[in-house]
């Protein structure tokens, strides 16, 4: 643990810091060099599922101007940038028999090896949503328990291919979005859920659980393949990340008490509470019964453990109570919406002192280093101040929790799902018209913020270093 100290804390000099982003949010160019087709090009390319009808097909256009996006990353002086690889880049098909293409590796491995060579060290995400849709075609993608095989295999290629040179790996990016919003609300692709008006097909009472219990074991059997052949090797870590943000009971009475730690539970024990204690949360247990699968005790000798980090996204706080109960589906139910500044979308309000609250309560419940993998506020135009105050909570507890990371999200405004390109989360604006970047405001302060919060690195002896070979 790190020591603790008075303010202004210093953060140590190899904490990373940077900036996020996913590889369907900014990339494009979804035809080029032999790519497969991903559940969100179908599902943003449907009528109706995105606010501004918009798709994926240019996004910041990063996939041809990844070398400005770098350029931006160097005149922010960041020490890390977090980025996701498209599966369907790799594998077009995506599965464990389907043929690699090597101008999809190519890509990636340009990008990595750009980023070393600007002293960026590489943060990636294996997994952040855009599964190959023949996956989904072929079995029903993440409801089938095929899928770990193949996401197995997937993950294998980049070990492989990457892991030579990235030393930070997380499976999966947000595991309760690609259950409940992707297989029982229906907002995000494949766009499953009971509702007819919606979808014409998927049972929002049992394929949400029945998503994120593949999406578990799938993460598990990819960190014993990493663990088992390359971990050694290779001198990497690997964990997952997951999104979660922290609940206040409306008041002291025991019923809301309750009813704010079942939205954690749900929104983030539902996950967490396998990979880093070996069980479902007993509230799950309760509330679905038969609908929530089980492991075997062999499958739950790999989950448990299976990550050696705490990724945290977190965004907001939520107000509960027992009368608006975390719907199992909503996981946090907003009570009111008063906590803090609205941000541009609906779910988000700042509220600095949850961020402290959520990184107090996971240090305790799952002893684990903590890497913010997220954090942000959408705003239409320049302002983000709210970041600033999230961060001003680094110095009052950066001496009690162990955190070694912070990803700004975003680096780039970008395709922000189903909120197409209308809501912006970037710390850098971008006009989609000309694809010009404009750093924000905020993009200065959080750059400034961390140069003045980390610890240098102690400067070389005037003594040359023994030469090596
Ligand atoms: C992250 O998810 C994603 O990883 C990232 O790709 C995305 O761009 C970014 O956030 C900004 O949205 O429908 O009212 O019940 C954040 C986690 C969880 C936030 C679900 C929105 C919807 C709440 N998301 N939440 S609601």
């Amino acid at each position: 643990m790190i020591a603790a100290s008075s303010p202004p804390y210093k953060l140590p000099h190899d904490f990373l810091w940077g900036f996020a982003t996913a590889s369907f949010q900014i990339e494009g160019s979804t035809q080029a060099d032999g790519r497969g087709k991903s559940i969100w090009d179908d599902f943003a390319k449907q009528p109706g599922k995105i606010l501004d009808g918009r798709d994926g097909e240019v996004a910041t256009d990063s996939y041809k101007l990844w070398k400005e996006d770098l350029d931006l990353l160097v005149s922010y002086g960041v020490k890390s940038y977090r980025f996701s690889i498209a599966w369907s880049r790799i594998i077009p098909l995506g599965g464990r028999n389907d043929p690699i293409n090597e101008a999809g590796i190519q890509f990636y491995s340009n990008l990595i090896d750009a980023l070393l060579e600007r002293g960026i060290i590489p943060f990636v995400t294996l997994y952040h949503w855009d599964l190959p849709l023949t996956l989904y075609e072929r079995y029903g993608g993440w409801l089938n328990k095929e899928i770990v095989q193949d996401y197995v295999r997937y993950t294998k290629v980049c070990f492989e291919r990457f892991g030579d040179r990235v030393k930070y790996w997380l499976t999966m990016n947000e595991p309760w979005c690609i259950s409940v919003l992707g297989h029982g609300r229906g907002v995000f692709a494949p766009g499953r859920s009971s509702d007819r008006t919606r979808s014409p097909e998927g049972d929002s009472s049992t394929e949400p659980w029945i998503a994120g219990h593949h999406v578990i074991l799938s993460h598990a059997y990819a960190v014993k393949l990493y663990r088992e052949e390359f971990q050694t090797r290779q001198g990497g870590q690997i964990g997952i990340t997951l999104n979660g943000d922290w609940a206040i009971p409306y008041d002291d009475s025991p019923e809301n008490i309750e009813a704010a730690q079942h939205a954690l539970d749900v929104a983030i024990g539902w996950f967490a509470d396998p990979i880093y204690l070996g069980y479902y949360p007993e509230y799950m247990k309760t509330m679905l019964g038969d609908r929530l699968p089980t492991f075997t005790s062999e499958e739950l000798s790999v989950v448990k453990g299976s990550s050696d980090f705490y990724g945290m996204n977190t965004y907001t706080t939520n107000l509960c109570s027992e009368c608006r109960r975390p719907h199992l589906m909503r996981g946090l139910s907003p009570y009111i919406a008063d906590l803090g500044t609205q941000a541009q979308c609906a779910w988000l309000q700042d509220y600095p002192e949850g961020f402290r609250d959520l990184l107090n309560y996971l240090w305790k419940k799952y002893r684990k280093p903590i890497y913010v993998t997220e954090n942000g506020f959408a705003v239409k135009d320049e302002d983000t101040k709210p970041l600033e105050e999230a961060l001003a909570d680094y110095d009052r507890d950066g001496g009690r929790v162990d955190i070694r990371a912070y990803f700004a999200w975003s680096l780039l405004d970008n395709f922000e799902w189903a909120d197409g390109y209308v809501t912006r989360f970037g710390l850098t604006y971008v006009d989609y018209e000309t694809q010009k970047r404009y750093p924000k405001d905020s993009a200065k302060f959080v750059c400034q913020w961390f140069k003045d919060h980390v610890e240098k690195e102690e400067e070389p002896d005037d003594e040359p270093p023994p030469a090596t070979t």
